[in-house]
């Protein structure tokens, strides 16, 4: 058994990362109270149209499922997470993108931001999630909805998601403007701004 299960993890725990089993919260700040009958989901910036939608019209979107490891830049790993939702390609698909456009803003509930190049954003298993192992989303977990980006660390996983925002630069987030680094991959390690190199 125990061998089995070394074998499962051999290779996707990163350098640096030690496995968690139960699920930690990492918030920076309170965790909002969100009204569903409120809520809306807007893409906006370099788009033709800008688009809302409200929960339900966001909830009949597509939608998909499939299973991740989540990796945190204070050094936890979660392996094996069963994420559902809308697919961010599925989302961008709704709006027309003007040619200049080449990142996005993540933005949430109680102002925090995140950044991704519109190729990360529209990479495989990127997904707009209400669902976490089978059960909704606990509001500290970012109910009713979060992204979920498993390639990069976990703090451009935005919880409590309400709209995309497309610019042409690639615009640092919370955290990216706080001394982390601008993508966050850590399967290198990317987890300070200062190990930035000009792709970055
Ligand atoms: N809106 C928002 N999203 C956020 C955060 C946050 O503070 N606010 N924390 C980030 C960080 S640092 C991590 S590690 C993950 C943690 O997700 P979890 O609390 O569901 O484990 O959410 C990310 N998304
Ligand atoms: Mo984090």
């Amino acid at each position: 058994m125990a061998k089995n299960r070394a074998a499962n993890v051999s290779g996707r725990v990163p350098p640096g990362q030690y496995l968690v089993e139960k699920w930690p919260v990492l918030s920076y700040g309170p965790t909002p109270r969100v009204k569903l009958e409120t809520w809306d989901f807007r893409l906006f910036g370099l788009v033709e149209e800008p688009v809302r939608l409200n929960y339900q019209q966001f909830r009949a979107l597509p939608q998909n499922q499939f299973t991740a490891d989540f990796h945190c830049v204070t050094t936890w790993s979660r392996l094996d997470n069963r994420w559902e939702g809308v697919m961010a390609k599925t989302v961008a698909a709704l709006v027309r993108l003007k040619p200049n456009a080449r990142a996005v803003t993540l933005h949430c509930e109680g102002g925090y931001t995140t950044n991704l190049t519109l190729d990360e954003f529209l990479d495989d298993n990127v997904v707009f999630a209400h669902r976490h192992d089978g059960q909704d989303l606990d509001p500290d977990h970012g109910w009713p909805l979060r992204l979920v980006v498993p390639k990069l660390y976990a703090w451009k996983s935005a919880k409590w998601v309400r709209g995309v925002e497309f610019t042409a630069e690639n615009r640092r987030g919370f955290w990216e403007v706080r001394g982390y680094h601008n993508r966050g991959n850590p399967w290198q390690e990317e987890r300070y701004s200062d190990q930035e190199d000009d792709e970055a």
